[in-house]
Order: C-alpha cells, then sequence, then structure tokens
C-alpha cells in the first residue's frame, strides 16, 4: 500500500501551532487533545507527531520508539482521563472507515457506558 501524507491536514498543523488545541498529554512522539465535537465526557484524540495517514500507515513505517511512545501515552490518558471503569478506542481508516481527517488519530472514549458497538 501506498500511502500519501498530506501535510496541510488539520491535525498536522496543530502540530506546527498553526491551529490551537486542547492539549491532554504530549511526549516526545505523541500528543492528546480534547475533540472538539466530544462524544462522551472524555473524548481525548491520541496522534503521534510523525506523519501517519492511518493506522496501518504508523503501525508498518513507524519506528518501534514512536509506537511504544504511543502505546504508553494511551495508558497513561487512562489513568489521568480517570478511565477505570472502561473505555473504548476507535480509529478510523480511510473512506470505508469514515475517516474525516487523514492523520493516524486514536479516538479514547470514557466517562460513560457507551453501549453496544457491534452486534
Ligand atoms: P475521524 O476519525 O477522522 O472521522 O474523526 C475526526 C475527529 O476530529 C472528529 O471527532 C472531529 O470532531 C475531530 N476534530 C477536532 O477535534 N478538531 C478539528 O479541528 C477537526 C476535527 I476539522
Amino acid at each position: 500500500m501506498r500511502f500519501a501524507y498530506d501535510d496541510d491536514n488539520i491535525f498536522a498543523r496543530i502540530l506546527r501551532g498553526d491551529i490551537p488545541c486542547k492539549t491532554v498529554l504530549e511526549t516526545e512522539h505523541s500528543l492528546a487533545f480534547e475533540d472538539i465535537s466530544a462524544q462522551a465526557p472524555v473524548h481525548v484524540l491520541v496522534i503521534p507527531k510523525g506523519p501517519y495517514v492511518s493506522y496501518d500507515h504508523f503501525a508498518r513505517d513507524a519506528s518501534d520508539a514512536e509506537i511504544l511512545d504511543f502505546n504508553r501515552a494511551v495508558a497513561r490518558l487512562c489513568e489521568q482521563c480517570d478511565l477505570e471503569d472502561g473505555f473504548r478506542a476507535i480509529t478510523n481508516a480511510r473512506a470505508h472507515g469514515h475517516q474525516e481527517v487523514p492523520h493516524f488519530h486514536m479516538h479514547l472514549l470514557g466517562g460513560r457506558p457507551l453501549g453496544r458497538l457491534l452486534e
């Protein structure tokens, strides 16, 4: 698969500091910020700082350090955002996944019962 990263996407602009965001956590390789249209009391987007379009792009091409940093950031967020009662982690990819922003992001949702996702 060929992944073409668009430098102009909104999360790239957030990473460059051109657009503000409500930062929840920042690490060496990752940034977490509040979703502008929260669907739950906790709705955080976790993104790598590197130019990855989607989860499969990130998992294939990111360095071990970036992948570890991202996953540890998610674990830290679960503590920081009081998600001990549970959470949902979702990542949408491309057209069938209804991905709107073409920079890999994980939605971390919680703070209320989220219901059943799949039948
Ligand atoms: P998706 O997984 O690409 O479909 O979701 C994109 C998310 O990015 C969506 O939940 C938006 O509310 C969110 N978002 C944002 O937090 N800030 C923005 O400036 C824009 C979208 I544009």
